[in-house]
């Protein structure tokens, strides 16, 4: 009988599932989808981790929680085409340097300004937001600087940190418009959108537009 395949419970609009998502897509990894819309979806999530964050794998006997680890968990058990995180250790190193800048230094402000719009207008926190804005810029900033002679986050290959890179750029630029000066930023935002893994996500998620706190604009 052949293994069950591997059930991933997560939302299509969620940035963090479009990570993993881009990941299973770039591969052709077999999966189950446990879309948190379906009924009774939302109930076994909790079961399976009482912060009801997502996404969650459930892959045999291992409950694999955090997006990244997700993703290694991926390439480690259904290896595929492209390899997410190198063999080699220091190169893989960089790509989880890479990664751990795109969840800390993009999505986490990013949705800081998303779930402070989200707080009754009474207990809104001005100042934090200003700070997680202030962050977004430094690290478009940055990351302007890192692109000018790369074509993915950590050299030539497309990894782990451009799945990561994929929806927290892609949502960023909603919430807090990446100056058109850092046109290196634009360009490998348009790069991880022009790819089949990362635009089959998107296109997905499509539906769910509406979702978005801050309105989503009328483009990609
Ligand atoms: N550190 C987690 C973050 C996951 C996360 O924040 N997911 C969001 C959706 S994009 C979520 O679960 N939101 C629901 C909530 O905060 O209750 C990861 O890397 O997987």
């Amino acid at each position: 009988m052949p293994a069950p395949l591997p059930v991933l419970y997560a939302h299509p609009f969620s940035s963090y599932c479009q990570k993993v998502l881009t990941a299973l897509y770039e591969n052709g990894t077999p999966f189950t989808y446990r879309n948190l819309e379906d009924a009774g979806a939302s109930s076994e999530l909790a079961a399976l981790w009482p912060m009801k964050r997502f996404p969650v794998l459930v892959d045999g006997d291992h409950t694999v929680l955090e997006a990244s680890c997700i993703i290694e968990h991926l390439d480690l058990h259904y290896p595929g085409p492209t390899r997410l995180v190198p063999a080699d250790a220091k190169a893989a190193l960089e790509v989880r340097m890479m990664d751990r800048f795109f969840d800390n230094y993009i999505s986490t402000p990013q949705q800081k300004v998303v779930a402070d719009s989200l707080r009754p207008a009474a207990v809104r926190d001005a100042y934090g937001t200003a700070e997680a804005r202030a962050m977004l810029d430094t690290a478009y900033a940055w990351l302007d600087q890192r692109m000018a002679d790369r074509i993915w986050a950590a050299g030539n290959r497309f990894t782990l940190a451009d799945c990561a890179a994929a929806p927290f750029l892609f949502y960023a630029d909603w919430t807090h418009a990446i100056d058109a000066g850092f046109r290196n930023v634009h360009a490998y935002r348009a790069r991880l959108l022009a790819r089949p893994s990362f635009a089959r996500a998107v296109d997905e998620a499509r539906p769910y537009r509406s979702y978005f706190p801050l309105g989503a604009p009328d483009r990609d």
